[in-house]
């Protein structure tokens, strides 16, 4: 909650739209909060684009919340989420100071993937590096610039309709790590060839609630992060990283504790780190 609140105040993302400021005690919708006067904002350009909803109470959209409805997912990790008696979704973790979608697609629930593809960091003969005071080893992550708001992340993103999470991940890290989509057909079928094996084993890391800030009462950020690990340098420690998308930079982060990340992505870092027993 702590987190929430920092990322709740001010701005709301490519917008000038100001949040109504939420006191950190006053963030859970069980805590009566009569003065609460939320800001409505739907992002114009989110109208009529394919992977956006429609808004609520238009006649075509029946959302079936809760639950998987056809091929959009709008169940949520935490637990069942609430409809208001206007019929909108709300955020399960409270008040966020806006109202409607802003920049997300769905209402409710807005799925994502996140891979985090990792490796032992090595001096030029390829010895492993091991940090002077925890004497563990470092390891990197492929870590993107975000085009939007010039933060480091993983390289994650949505969730298309009727897509598997494993293809979400390696499609993702395809596009915003190796440019995929500026490739041709048959190179990119070999980009994806060289990687699949690797992007055949991961490990959970994490499968729930994303503190993004675009996050809105009506609508929020969720994600499953995996891990995909080079143990020796050999499959994607080895590959040329390309920005592409909506990634502006690229490249291998070395991971310690003063990571400053998009969203609460540092603490995916960490736990990843913890599994591998590496510098933290
Ligand atoms: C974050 O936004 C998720 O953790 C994921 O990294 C990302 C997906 O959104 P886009 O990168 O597609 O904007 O909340
Ligand atoms: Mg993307
Ligand atoms: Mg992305």
């Amino acid at each position: 909650v702590a987190l929430v609140f920092l990322i709740l105040q001010g701005f709301y993302p490519s917008s000038n739209v100001k949040r109504f400021e939420v006191p950190e005690n006053k963030v859970a919708w069980y805590i009566e909060y009569s003065e609460y006067k939320p800001i409505e904002y739907t992002a114009p350009n989110i109208k009529g684009k394919p992977w956006a909803d429609p808004d609520i109470g238009e006649i075509s959209f029946k959302p079936n919340w809760n639950t998987i409805d056809g091929n959009v997912n709008r169940k949520s990790f935490t637990s069942d989420y609430v409809i208001n008696k206007n019929g909108y979704p709300l955020n399960p973790i409270g008040r966020t100071g806006i109202i409607g979608r802003g920049l997300l697609g769905r209402w409710g629930p807005n799925h994502a993937a996140d891979p985090i593809v990792t490796r032992w960091k090595q001096d030029i003969i390829g010895v492993a590096e091991v940090n002077k005071d925890t004497k563990k080893p470092i390891l990197q992550f492929v870590a993107i610039q975000r085009q939007d708001s010039g933060e480091w992340a993983i390289p994650g993103g949505m969730v298309d309709p009727g897509e598997t999470i494993s293809a979400t991940l390696k499609r993702e890290f395809m596009e915003e790590a190796m440019n995929s989509l500026k490739k041709k057909k048959a190179e990119r079928e070999k980009l994806e060839k060289s990687i699949r094996k690797f992007f055949g084993q991961g490990e959970e890391i994490y499968k729930g609630y994303v503190d993004d800030p675009r996050n809105t009462d009506n609508a929020w950020m969720e994600t499953v992060a995996l891990n995909f690990h080079d143990q020796n340098n050999s499959v994607v420690g080895n590959i040329k990283l390309v920005a592409g998308d909506d990634a502006r930079n690229v490249k291998w982060m070395d991971i310690d504790r003063n990571l400053n990340l998009y969203a609460n992505h540092s603490e995916f870092i960490k736990k990843t780190a913890e599994k591998l027993d590496a510098h933290w």
